[in-house]
């Protein structure tokens, strides 16, 4: 049988656990993931070989992350607005991740147009079902039934690791003959260094609360790998004196805190110890400074710095 590739867009709502479904498939965190909406805010990919089995084509399918669909407010919404229409160009097939906890409303509505807009091939994948009763699932898939015919429906639990066996049946069968667009070991496109960024602002998303979060940004400005040690610096910008207030806290102990927690992570991820240095600083406005918020790309990031090496 021949080999099938593609990429498979998971689209969905804040909180649906979009980025929750993607390291359960990889087996790895590979993007971050709080109880929080708005978490994900670049497009991640995540890689997933599957081999050949009792008539199932062997394969490699390219999960793409993208952040929660919702009506944007700031350039930082656009941006991540604009994310998610990028990792839809040139998608093989798309997966709506809806929140079975949740009844259908306007945001699902505004979603499901999103979808429907691209006229690609859906599968409608209800999550969280560990929290739901069986007979409310009904519900749910008549409202989606009634409004879009979908290729495949299938109830899952990202969380608990349910129903992942046959979501990668179904997409690698859907998926075209193709080739292996990444090595076997690659697991995702972001390298270490933007995840470790990623990693700090998990930290103060789970830490910090109401608008500070969504004020914060991160940006690593030194990743040095030595033989058994990794020295990093990052800083972290929020909006206004006060929100830094809030990260630093009372004697450093917040910021020593989100620095210990995302240190954990990060020495886990590494497999190296990891020197952490945080820095605090304020940027008013970020959010609605569309240079800044393109800066913040880390794939523009990573041009950057490839073409500062060979100056
Ligand atoms: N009970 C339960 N909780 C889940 C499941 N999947 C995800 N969650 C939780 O839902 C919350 C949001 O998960 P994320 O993976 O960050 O959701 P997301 O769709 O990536 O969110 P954004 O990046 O903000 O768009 C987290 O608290 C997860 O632990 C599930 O199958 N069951
Ligand atoms: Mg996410």
């Amino acid at each position: 049988m021949a080999f099938r590739s593609g990429f498979v867009c998971i689209l969905g709502r804040p909180n649906a656990g979009k980025s929750t479904l993607l390291n359960a498939l990889v087996g790895e965190k590979v993007s971050i993931v709080t109880h929080k909406p708005q978490t994900t805010r670049n497009r991640i990919l995540g890689m997933v070989n599957v081999a050949a089995r009792k008539g199932r084509p062997a394969g490699q399918i390219v999960f793409v992350d993208t952040p929660g669909i919702h009506k944007p407010d700031s350039s930082l919404n656009r941006k991540m607005m604009q994310e998610i229409r990028t990792a839809l160009e040139g998608c093989d097939l798309l997966l709506l991740l809806v929140d079975a906890t949740q009844k259908f409303g306007a945001g699902d509505q505004f979603a499901l147009n999103m979808v429907q807009q691209t006229g690609l091939s859906t599968f409608l994948v209800l999550n969280k079902i560990d929290q739901v009763e069986k007979s409310k699932l009904l519900p749910i898939i008549a409202s989606y039934s009634g409004l879009h015919k979908f290729a495949e429906v299938i109830p899952i639990s990202a969380l608990k690791k349910e129903g992942l066996d046959l979501l990668v049946e179904k997409v690698i069968r859907a998926l075209p003959e193709g080739p292996r667009y990444f090595p076997q070991d690659q697991l995702t496109d972001q390298p270490e260094r933007f995840l470790v960024a990623e990693l700090v602002r998990e930290k103060i998303l789970q830490l910090t609360g109401e608008e500070v979060p969504y004020a914060c940004t991160v940006v690593v400005e030194q990743f040095e790998e030595k033989s058994n040690v990794t020295r990093i610096a990052a800083t972290i910008f929020c909006e206004r004196e006060g929100q830094k207030g809030i990260v630093i806290g009372k004697g450093g102990q917040m910021l020593k805190k989100i620095g210990s927690a995302a240190r954990f992570e990060i020495e886990k991820r590494l497999g190296t110890k990891v020197f952490l240095e945080l820095f605090v600083k304020v940027r008013p406005g970020w959010r609605d400074s569309r240079e800044f918020v393109e800066g913040l790309d880390w794939r523009r990031q990573l041009e950057d710095l490839t073409s500062k090496e060979r100056e």
